[in-house]
């Protein structure tokens, strides 16, 4: 298995633990990339976004906490936002 899918298949595993809703219940901090407010830019967020992949405006999966670019729509393009901190904390 190529290394992307392997990523994918890993994050979206993860994500299935997490509980799903339209809209965050949690604050987001000052962090960019820190979607669900715990001070931390790691796997939990990228996982986060990861299951609201492809998801856009009008849909019921939709927030704009995990539309980190503000285009839209949930994409590749979030992700790489959230890749791109990891490791960083309030
Ligand atoms: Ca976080
Ligand atoms: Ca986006």
């Amino acid at each position: 298995m190529p290394m992307r899918l392997a990523w994918a298949a890993a994050l979206l595993a993860l994500s299935a633990l997490l509980p799903l809703a339209g809209r965050p219940t949690h604050a987001a901090t000052p962090l960019v990339g820190d979607v669900n407010g715990d001070c931390a830019v790691n796997i939990l967020d990228l996982s986060m976004i990861a299951r609201r992949y492809l998801t856009a405006q009008g849909s019921l999966l939709y927030a704009p906490i995990y539309d980190l670019n503000g285009d839209g729509v949930i994409n590749i393009l979030d992700l790489q936002i959230v890749a791109a901190r990891m490791g960083t904390r309030c």
